[in-house]
């Protein structure tokens, strides 16, 4: 049931692994093994178990099977085989014929281990149909084992119901299964909009070395551009030769557009803004249903509705009364509310803090920026439960976070007062699916962290000087926890992540708190003005390094926010001029990078290793080139931060919109336990605006390595519930996509007097 998280050093030798296996000369394969015993059921159902509550025998040459209704869990009916062996990074073959009557119910097929922690190395959820169906797949084994098993899991239906099973087999030793995504057209566009005075860019995958003709048509087939390619040669992120299309000049608005080259013809896209304004909302409307700790309503999120996870009502064991990892402390703590991190349901303060800063500087940038309009993002525009309290919603919502993550705080009085735990999460690693207020396993708080501490201080210190205008005591708590924050970090300025602690959450490992602090000095000074903090601003090393690099910014390297803000919200730090460029030079890496990526993406990462979660590094990179145009107003970068989006919503070697619901083919598998759709037909998608984690070369999770073994920079990603370390939504990542597409709707809209003057 438990889902491993890779520690850094298992990543290290993970790749190393890749490294010393990858190039080398084709191994010699074992031959091929059958690793099942009565896999079809000729004369007796042995070994094969059942779970008490199934009646299985013997028919017509079948194992059939009764099972039982009214079941909470698939694991709670099932039949399977233990003491199976398997050797790690041999490939297996597993496969069978099922049949299901009635119609329509589902077996979860996996290969695992047959004791606690019952970990699971593949899974496959198919419908059965009662005329029955074979099924084969082949997957990669993590580990070494003699305690392996392969077992069905039938469990979890209202009515009783029949399962039958023939030729079961899980052969060893087979080849690798090439994975073939099915990537359309080859020509890649932004398959959601362009905006019509924006650039609009595309790539056209091809042998040709020469240049070709392509042809932009509307919706009625009338041709309404045309021009040339140019070749571009190959592609280092994808591998693929190929030419791109700059088709900029034409400023018509419509829907359906579509362009043509080399005898391909691209997925339909728009040209205007429309779809911007829509995607601001969508992607912050995410978060409500990230929400822990209140119940989800139907009215406000229609397919959505669940109860309230984690409030002490069983089966949870709740976050109103968490007991820290034994020994580590000697009180509880009242931790409910905030919002559940990604597709687990751990809540981490240091992704709560970075994320929390992500809306409220979306919301900040509405005050400030010369395109914002804080009336885009005010109240009653997200249909959250506040809505209507006169407050933005966009407030609303990151407060339902703040509350969180002041609640993390160590109390008075106690060990490391002011420090923040680090986390709240589950004893163990949970299996898919289980909606949050299923989830059984104990909650434990884990250990302060700096790094946790700081986060708090600077979401907390940013929020002090956003929510004054709306609730006052609230503003003033929140500048309380973060002074508290900061002294006790100052105090204990070493206490970094174990990288270790990734057993029922994440790791999120950071061996260094420099960034943080000048993150939290940085808006403890933009809130306060006090000498204090614009001290430590000004003597951290950070303040002048050159802090643009591949990855501007994410959860573990937080120096970069700090010179956004203290580029973009008014104050009176000394040298901010120079602050204010550092950003613009940084740009203009980002614009480079862009230019020389055919793709047309600000990011190329060093020997082309795509990160975990590299969709939210390229909306981060992207958000440095805007913030530059909302620095100068120079359209350059306005075209840069614009064009950055064609890449997650289509224009990419995948040919994938990695956001739900937007263009012809988008990501909707990603790894969730609520949202788990793929695996439980009953259970919705994620929302519309979730961005999925995007490709990852180290691919952590067994799944991707089953089928993206080898896979080259874009290709390292699949749209399957399975694959955490390609395919997760994420918290962090979302805020990513908010400020973004809220700059983007703010540049779509149509020319007029600017809603105030620039300032700043
Ligand atoms: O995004 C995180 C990635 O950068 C880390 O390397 C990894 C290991 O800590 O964790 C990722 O974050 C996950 C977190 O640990 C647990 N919740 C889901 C997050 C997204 O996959």
């Amino acid at each position: 049931m438990k889902r491993r998280r890779t520690t850094l050093l298992s990543v290290l030798a993970l790749l190393a692994a890749a490294f010393t296996t990858l190039p080398a000369a084709p191994q010699a394969r074992a031959d091929e093994a059958e690793q099942i015993r009565n896999g079809t059921f000729d004369t007796t159902t042995e070994p094969w178990w059942t779970t008490s509550n199934v009646t299985a025998g013997l028919s017509d040459g079948r194992l059939c099977a009764n099972v039982p209704g009214g079941t909470a869990n698939r694991w709670d009916a099932a039949v399977g085989q233990n003491d199976i062996t398997l050797v790690k990074g041999e490939t297996y073959r597993l496969s069978f014929s099922a049949s299901g009557t009635p119609d329509g119910h589902v077996a979860r097929a996996l290969v695992g281990l047959s004791v606690a922690p019952y970990d699971t190395w593949f899974e496959v959820s198919p419908q059965l149909s009662v005329s029955g169906n074979a099924y084969s797949y082949t997957f990669t084994s993590p580990v070494d084992t003699a305690q392996g098993q392969v077992a069905f899991q039938l469990g979890g239906a209202a009515d009783p119901w029949r399962f039958c099973l023939d030729d079961v087999s899980l052969l060893g030793g087979v080849p690798p299964e090439v994975y073939e995504p099915d990537t359309g057209p080859r020509v890649r566009v932004n398959q959601v909009a362009y905006l019509p005075d924006g650039p609009k860019n595309a790539t056209l995958v091809t042998d040709a070395a020469s240049k070709l003709p392509w042809r932009l048509r509307n919706t009625k087939g009338a041709v309404v551009a045309q021009g040339w390619t140019v070749p571009r040669g190959k592609d280092i992120s994808s591998g693929q030769n190929v030419q791109s299309i700059d088709f900029g000049s034409y400023r018509g608005r419509g829907k359906g557009f579509t362009l043509t080259a080399d005898g391909e013809t691209s997925r339909p896209f728009d040209i205007g803004a429309e779809a911007y304004e829509q995607l601001r909302l969508d992607s912050l409307k995410y978060y409500y249903t990230q929400r822990s700790g209140i119940a989800i309503r139907e009215d406000l999120r229609p397919g959505y509705a669940r109860p309230a996870g984690h409030l002490n009502a069983a089966p949870n064991q709740g976050d109103a009364k968490v007991p820290c990892r034994p020994g580590l402390c000697d009180y509880t703590l009242d931790v409910t509310g905030g919002w559940y991190d990604a597709g687990d349901h751990g809540k981490y303060v240091v992704n709560g803090g970075i994320t929390t800063w992500g809306l409220l500087s979306t919301y900040e940038r509405s005050l400030h920026a010369r395109t914002g309009r804080p009336s885009s993002l005010g109240d009653r525009t997200l249909a959250v439960p506040e809505s209507g309290n006169k407050v933005p919603d966009i407030l609303d919502e990151a407060r339902w976070e703040l509350e969180f993550l002041l609640k993390m705080q160590v109390p008075a009085g106690k060990p490391l007062a002011g420090m923040a735990h680090s986390k709240i999460h589950d004893e163990q690693w949970t299996g898919l699916p289980l909606l949050p207020h299923q989830d059984p396993q104990k909650r434990e708080l884990h250990r302060p962290t700096t790094q946790a501490t700081l986060n708090l201080a600077a979401a907390a210190a940013q929020a002090a000087r956003l929510y004054g205008p709306y609730d006052k005591a609230f503003a003033a708590k929140a500048l309380r926890a973060a002074r508290t924050a900061w002294t006790a970090a100052l105090a204990h300025p070493a206490l970094h992540p174990d990288p270790d602690d990734g057993i029922g959450g994440g790791a999120y490992p950071d061996d260094n708190a420099a960034d943080e602090f000048y993150w939290a000095a940085a808006e403890l000074y933009l809130t306060t003005g006090e000498r204090q903090f614009a001290d430590h601003v000004t003597k951290s090393p950070l303040h002048t390094a050159d802090l643009f690099g591949s990855v501007s910014f994410d959860w573990a390297s937080t120096a970069v926010p700090a010179r956004l803000d203290l580029a973009t919200v008014p104050s009176g730090l000394p040298g901010r001029e120079k602050v204010r460029q550092s950003v613009i030079k940084g740009a203009d890496t980002y614009l480079a990078t862009l230019k020389s990526q055919p793709y047309g993406m600000p990011y190329a990462p060093a020997d082309n290793m795509y990160d975990w979660g590299s969709n939210s590094q390229i909306l981060n990179n992207a958000r440095v080139i805007a913030t530059a145009h909302d620095l100068t107003g120079a359209a350059k970068y306005r075209d840069g931060a614009v064009q950055s989006m064609d890449y997650v919503l289509g224009r990419n070697a995948l040919n994938i919109s990695y956001v739900t619901g937007y263009g012809t083919v988008s990501s909707h598998n990603q790894h969730s336990r609520w949202y788990a759709h793929e695996l439980e037909p009953g259970l919705p998608n994620p929302p519309k605006g979730t961005v999925a984690g995007g490709a990852n070369s180290s691919i952590q999770d067994p799944y991707a390595q089953s089928r993206l073994q080898g896979c080259v920079g874009q290709f390292c990603y699949i749209d399957d519930i399975e694959s955490w370390s390609t395919n997760e939504t994420a918290v962090n990542w979302n805020a990513a996509l908010a400020w973004m597409a809220s700059y983007v709707a703010d540049q779509g809209r149509q020319a007029g007097p600017a809603a105030h003057p620039g300032r700043g």
